[in-house]
């Protein structure tokens, strides 16, 4: 099959694409949008090889660069449980990515396939794959290379040049097919609809009028099928930034958690009102409330740390309504080192809830959630979901069916839950359905607790690969020197902590400082700059 996909025109587009060494990074392959063809042809081979491997069960591959300026364009693999593809396969990702022309890419395609054990020679290879793709214009021509490789692999492609969806929903519907039920989009939503009317009907709204900012991307697109039982419940819903504009420039969520200011074709937000913003591909989401259209820094946010608050405080009180007949719950919070010290001391002091750190990049928080019963896990940038195990769904079923309200309620809750990774739709709904069920709503929300001042800094350096990590990044073990700078810097300022690590996305160290006032933190920040550089 090889030499017949090698005629292929993508594949011959491969051999014009510059040879800068790839790495797949914290979330696939990304660059410019036009030197991505013979990528998106060698990752479709692989989504397929990975299909065969896993004998037959469905792979997924979507075509977006997240949050990232509209002329780049990227390429992630989704497994067959529906979560990031595999690590131990992110190396041969690189391999066949990095390979410098025909020859070398068979070798490398021949060095997987014997250390993988699959066997494409035989007669059964049955693979299908997932295609998605978000609303670059770059997005077409990769997904078309993308189907010539998967097709060259020998296994059957659903999708097309026109399959445009959220990137969690590609990831729903890998999951969803393997699991043998409903999977199209159509059960996507039929899913939250169901679910979130159950949960939002009934209750007071707590929000009067609800402003989504849709960074120009496909969740534009997708949303309106999710919001009958939003409107139904009393909430206005107006949708900005819906296509007209570029995507992701002065708009989405990226851009809001980064500034702390409005999206633009947003005003001022009052009592009452709320304002939510996706990234590029709908897997992202923060809120926020007030704001002022002079881009004053008055902007009140609601990252990904008050989502896991607001979450994880629900749940710990629908776990305490099950009572102790139902039994022990493992009950796990998961965050980054990014996560504001202000949230982690709520879960930790103010909930008595367990927290985990990890890594930076959802497929680091998701492994970590599985350890659990019941998980909440989210980025500070908005990225995150919650997982129930299937042990504990179980038991909520068992429970429901011998009368518990609570495990009713946390069976609606998980039938809005995205499991297969963070979901801006889903986590708009979840967030909604959960301000209507608790006291105090919105203000209630926003007050969780205070922001630690914190600053973060990006310092280009020769080599950002010198800098090794351990402890969920929180330290440096290489270079030694630098982190003993980094201590003495930290004992100087109050309420301080700060670390620094190489960035999984771009060529750069990042630096993250908090303290007791912003200066404090502004201060320690250019201070270990200054270190780095
Ligand atoms: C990717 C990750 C995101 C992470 C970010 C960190 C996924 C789907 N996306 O966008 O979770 O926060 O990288 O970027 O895992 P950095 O390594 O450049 O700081
Ligand atoms: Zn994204």
């Amino acid at each position: 099959f090889f030499r017949e996909a090698m005629a292929s025109p993508a594949a011959a587009e491969t051999e014009r694409e510059s040879r800068r060494r790839l790495s797949y990074g914290t979330a696939g392959f990304r660059r410019k949008g036009s030197k991505l063809i013979g990528v998106a042809f060698r990752c479709g081979m692989l989504a397929a090889v990975r299909s065969i491997a896993l004998q037959g069960r469905a792979t997924g591959l979507v075509v977006t660069a997240s949050h990232n300026p509209v002329e780049d364009n990227g390429v992630k693999l989704v497994d067959g449980d529906g979560g990031m593809l595999h690590m131990s396969w992110e190396k041969h990702a690189e391999a066949i990515v990095s390979a410098q022309n025909a020859v070398d890419l068979e070798q490398a395609l021949l060095r997987i396939l014997a250390k993988e054990e699959v066997n494409l020679m035989g007669g059964e290879r049955a693979g299908t794959v997932l295609l998605a793709l978000d609303t670059r214009p770059t997005g077409p021509r990769l997904v078309s290379a993308a189907m010539a490789g998967i097709r060259a692999a020998g296994a059957a492609v659903v999708g097309s040049e026109d399959t445009l969806r959220t990137t969690p929903q590609l990831h729903w519907q890998v999951l969803a097919t393997n699991a043998g039920g409903p999977c199209e989009e159509k059960d996507y939503y039929d899913k939250l609809n169901r679910a979130c009317s159950s949960l939002l009907l009934g209750q007071d709204a707590a929000v009067s009028s609800l402003v989504v900012d849709c960074a120009n991307g496909v969740g534009a697109l997708k949303l309106p099928s999710v919001l009958p039982a939003v409107t139904a419940s009393g909430t206005a819903v107006t949708l900005a930034n819906t296509g007209g504009g570029t995507l992701n420039s002065l708009c989405g969520a990226d851009f809001v958690q980064k500034e702390r200011r409005l999206p633009m074709c947003v005003g001022a937000l009052a009592g009452g009102q709320l304002g939510a913003s996706f990234d590029g591909d709908a897997d992202r989401i923060v809120f926020f409330v007030g704001g002022s259209e002079s881009g004053g820094s008055d902007l009140d946010l609601l990252d990904g740390d008050k989502i896991l608050c607001l979450l994880a405080g629900h749940l710990k009180r629908c776990v305490e309504g099950l009572g102790g007949s139902f039994g022990p719950v493992a009950f796990g919070c998961i965050q980054t080192a990014y996560a504001n010290g202000s949230s982690t001391r709520y879960l930790e002091q103010g909930l008595g809830l367990e927290v985990v750190k990890t890594k930076t990049g959802v497929k680091h928080l998701h492994a970590a959630a599985l350890a659990f019963d019941l998980s909440v896990y989210f980025e500070a940038n908005g990225h995150g979901t919650m997982l129930f195990s299937p042990d504990f769904l179980r038991r909520l079923r068992e429970a429901k069916g011998s009368g518990s309200e609570w495990a009713g309620h946390l069976l609606e809750i998980s039938n809005v839950v995205n499991p297969a990774i963070g979901d801006a739709l889903s986590v708009l709904l979840l967030v909604l359905a959960v301000l209507s069920h608790e006291a105090g709503g919105l203000d209630t929300w926003r007050g969780l607790y205070a922001d630690a001042p914190s600053r973060m800094l990006k310092c280009v350096v020769p080599d950002r690969s010198a800098i090794k990590t351990t402890n969920a990044e929180q330290r440096m073990t290489q270079p030694a020197a630098l982190q003993a700078k980094v201590d003495d810097l930290v004992a100087g300022a109050e309420l301080a902590r700060a670390f620094v690590r190489p960035s999984g996305t771009e060529d750069v160290v990042r630096i993250y400082a908090e303290a007791r006032t912003q200066e404090q933190a502004d201060q320690l920040a250019t201070s270990i700059e200054r270190e780095v550089a």
